[in-house]
């Protein structure tokens, strides 16, 4: 009779839940350890393939940290919010609450049959006014801290979401969740003011047990930038202004200066003469795309303002153009033309025949040869006065000094990083708390006047426009300063705002009165484990840094990062090799597996078919040797079900014996290496080993000799270092063997190094530090055995002819050196 691995499963399910196992009171947790896994996003119905990969061998992580003694708070909610549920209900035809709580509950399900040991009394659902209610705070503690505003900026419009975009949403052009092509519009929008913490961001990074590539992402997401504003002045009219330049060593080679056309003095210091070719030209850039602007290869065009400046450092008079591949959100919004060093000023001066100075030279070229492109590099400065002859590099700092002394010019350091744009035009979101009073202006939504609540009875069909608009009970309403009429903020927060928030309200999850209490955010945080997607690299994991920092300073958090350590799992794709989605019909469904095999069979092909760190694709045939194993090792545990249970008295051990426990702590030793670090897969192939030794030892031992103290112990270790790869599986044949407890409340096995010491083992013999032959010692051996066994080494004798030993040298299990001279 085969184990039936599924009733098993449900006869576990409910034993767990019913003596609430995975209960725990951050109230009563000393020695915290967070462990926290990137919540999902309940928007399909279901948990597909990669959700069963990210959160079962999460499980299988953390029910061996338990057992290696850590408080672990594991703690599941959802991200229930945002455009992915929206677009789920509104293709359903329901309202996003209904499908959402019922997606929700149907992902709760699929959890409790993964077995995963989460306490779902301190989950979130971001959707639910207990949880939105304190979006809305932080929100509103933003704004009081002037780190929210509103303002008109060109922004990033996903015309087929009909929403804007946050920069890091626009992947290469396009929108990161419709891959529609972005455009641009100006817009009322509101945003978070991240970039008052760059510097912070930037350089806490370093500090972080983070994937390299990660910090290295983010980093340039950030984009630090160190170079000189310099100050021109205009000829016949008075206004100066700055350029943001990396390059200051090119000043002499300065021959134009660009406006970006957005620039508010654009109009100003036009000359009558060119202003309708201006106009026209700030009309056709309305309508470019920022990643079109900045390319290279892009054609360069622009228009001639009829304005002249002053370059400060040899007075000559250039001409002041304005062209798209300026943007007006980067540096001052003005660049020096130095068409000689810059790709882009090259094609720019090409196009419009302006001249082209050289500044600097190229190593190994005679002086004054014509450039045929720019020159980007370093090299020796020329036709730049008292600077000839100075490397560029020395030059940037002399003259930045130099315009320091005369007013001109100071360093400057600027980052890439844009605020956060925080605002979408859609539905299914938290409700922005503030007002419009035509009195009072823009007002807060005073905090016991929160939740903002969001309307249930909307057409909320994306139209461009914020659906919360047409809901006339949730527009009007009344200022809470002064009493009059005045209307609501129609746009709902992005859902990045929910989830950069969400660890700190786990821990406090039912506090009525505030966000989190300050004493469990400081016993609970950071999370000393993150898991998540590396897609998140420039999104969620910025925001959620940021806010932290914020809460930071006001106090409520205790530290300055959120995630101290962090892992990217792989990603599970389709037998061929590409993204699994029900489209391209490559997906494997994870249900099917764990109706027919049950999931903690599901589950050990996962840890064993992959690199968790690096994902792959699904094997129908690992998927079958990852079952074949289960089905092997149940039918050992049915043999020695008698034994297991049975009473039995410690036997002096063979050497045979000695065999099985050389293998059994080798694997408990590999297992624990591996299991530590994700390396699930190399976990499994020591318990294969572990599984081979045993039955080998049953078939090559006869009755008489079998030391059954020892069988049953190694099985049920081997059922101990199984347990997180194999919960319920485990758990059963733990009872069966007449244990009480939970095997859960076992601590994981540790090797005993006197068990790996093979008893014969070779040394080296050296003389001079040359091997000169190798002989076979007992493991124990001391020193003075393991030279007279190499004393007793003809060739060893040989070599020692004539001289005499003044030193030995002995390295226990490797070696034994002899230093001798002659006699
Ligand atoms: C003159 C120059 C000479 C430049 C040269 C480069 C090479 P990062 O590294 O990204 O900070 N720049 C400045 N503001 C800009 C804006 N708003 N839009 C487009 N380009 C802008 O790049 C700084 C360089 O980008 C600046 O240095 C400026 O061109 C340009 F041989 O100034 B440089
Ligand atoms: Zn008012």
């Amino acid at each position: 009779m085969s184990f039936d691995f599924i009733a098993n499963e449900a006869k576990w399910r409910s034993n767990w839940a019913n003596d609430e196992s995975n209960t725990v009171d951050v109230n009563a947790m000393e020695d915290k350890y967070y462990v926290l896994v990137m919540f999902p996003y309940p928007s399909g119905d279901r948990l597909h393939m990669g959700h069963w990969y990210q959160y079962g061998l999460m499980d299988t992580w953390v029910r061996y940290q338990r057992m290696q003694g850590k408080n672990v708070f594991f703690p599941m909610g959802f991200d229930a919010f945002g455009l992915p549920a929206e677009n789920y209900a509104i293709k359903h035809g329901v309202h996003p609450d209904t499908s959402t709580t019922k997606n929700v509950n149907y992902m709760r399900e699929q959890f409790e049959r993964m077995g995963v040991s989460y306490d779902f009394n301190y989950g979130v659902d971001t959707s639910k006014t207990d949880y939105y209610k304190w979006t809305q705070w932080v929100f509103s503690t933003l704004y009081k801290n002037n780190l929210a505003y509103k303002k008109a900026a060109p922004v990033n419009w996903c015309p087929s979401c009909a929403t804007v975009l946050a920069n890091e949403q626009v992947k290469e052009g396009t929108c990161e969740r419709c891959d529609s092509e972005v455009d641009q519009k100006k817009l009322e929008q509101w945003f978070f003011k991240i970039t008052d913490y760059a510097p912070k961001l930037l350089d806490n990074l370093q500090d972080l047990d983070w994937p390299s590539k990660t910090i290295a992402m983010q980093s340039n997401w950030i984009g630090r930038s160190e170079g000189t504003e310099i100050e021109f002045e205009m000829v016949d009219y008075d206004w100066n202004f700055k350029v943001f330049t990396t390059r200051p060593d090119t000043l002499f080679g300065v021959s134009y200066v660009t406006f970006a056309p957005e620039h508010e003095q654009v109009l100003a210091i036009t000359t009558d003469e060119q202003r309708p070719a201006v106009e026209a030209y700030i009309q056709q850039t309305k309508k470019m795309k920022e990643i079109d602007r900045l390319s290279t290869a892009k054609e360069k065009t622009g228009v001639f303002t009829g304005a002249f400046a002053i370059n400060p450092v040899n007075g000559q008079k250039v001409p002041i153009w304005i062209s798209d591949y300026v943007l007006v959100t980067y540096g001052t919004g003005i660049v020096m033309g130095v068409p000689g060093h810059d790709e882009r000023d090259f094609a720019f001066a090409e196009t419009f025949d302006l001249p082209i100075i050289k500044v600097i030279q190229e190593p190994n070229t005679v002086d004054n040869t014509t450039l045929q492109a720019a020159y980007t590099e370093a090299g020796e400065v020329i036709n730049s006065g008292k600077y000839d002859g100075m490397s560029s590099e020395k030059m940037k700092s002399q003259i930045t000094d130099d315009l320091a002394k005369i007013g001109k010019g100071e360093q400057q350091i600027n980052f890439r990083l844009r605020d956060w744009l925080v605002s979408r035009q859609r539905y299914w979101g938290a409700p922005i708390p503030i007002i419009n009073c035509k009195d009072c202006g823009e007002v807060l939504v005073p905090e016991e006047q929160l939740p903002v609540k969001l309307p249930e009875n909307v057409e909320f069909k994306p139209s461009g426009e914020s659906p919360l608009k047409s809901c006339s009970e949730f527009y009007n309403t009344t200022c809470p300063k002064c009493g009059g009429p005045a209307t609501r903020e129609v746009d709902t927060l992005d859902t990045f705002v929910c989830s950069s928030w969400y660890y700190m309200r786990y821990p406090d999850a039912h506090n009525q009165e505030q966000a989190f209490g300050k004493d469990i955010t400081h016993k609970m945080l950071p999370v000393d484990k993150y898991v998540g997607g590396p897609e998140h690299a420039c999104m969620h994991l910025l925001y959620a840094r940021f806010i932290n920092m914020v809460m930071h300073d006001l106090g409520y958090v205790p530290s300055e990062e959120p995630f101290s350590s962090l892992t990217h799992q792989g990603m599970i794709l389709g037998p061929d090799m590409q993204k699994m989605s029900k489209s391209k019909g490559n997906a494997i469904s994870p249900d099917e597996y764990v109706q027919n095999f049950g999931s903690d069979i599901l589950r050990l092909y996962l840890c064993f078919g992959f690199n968790y760190v690096e994902g792959g694709p699904w094997s129908e045939g690992g998927f079958k040797s990852a079952s074949r194993f289960a089905e092997r090792c149940a039918r050992l545990m049915e043999e020695k079900s008698e034994l297991l249970s049975s009473e039995l008295i410690e036997q002096s051990y063979t050497s045979a014996d000695k065999k099985l426990l050389y293998v059994l702590h080798n694997s408990i030793k590999g297992v624990n290496q591996d299991t530590q670090r994700f390396m699930f897969n190399t976990s499994i192939a020591r318990l294969m080993e572990l599984y081979n030794a045993i039955t080998d030892y049953e078939k090559n031992t006869t009755p008489e000799k079998m030391n059954n103290f020892l069988v049953q112990n190694t099985l049920k270790t081997f059922l101990v270092l199984l347990s997180p790869f194999m919960p319920h599986f485990c758990e059963e044949w733990w009872q069966r063997s007449g244990e009480k407890q939970s095997i859960f409340n076992q601590n994981f096995p540790e090797h005993d190094n006197q068990f790996l010491q093979l008893d014969e083992i070779k040394m080296a013999v050296m003389i001079n530090g040359k091997r000169r032959d190798e002989v076979t010692v007992s493991a124990s051996s001391t020193q003075d055995q393991v030279l007279s066994v190499a004393l007793d080494s003809e060739k060893v004798q040989k070599h020692l002819e004539g001289l005499q030993i003044i030193k030995q040298i002995f390295v226990k299990g490797k070696l034994i050196n002899l230093i001798v001279k002659p006699v």
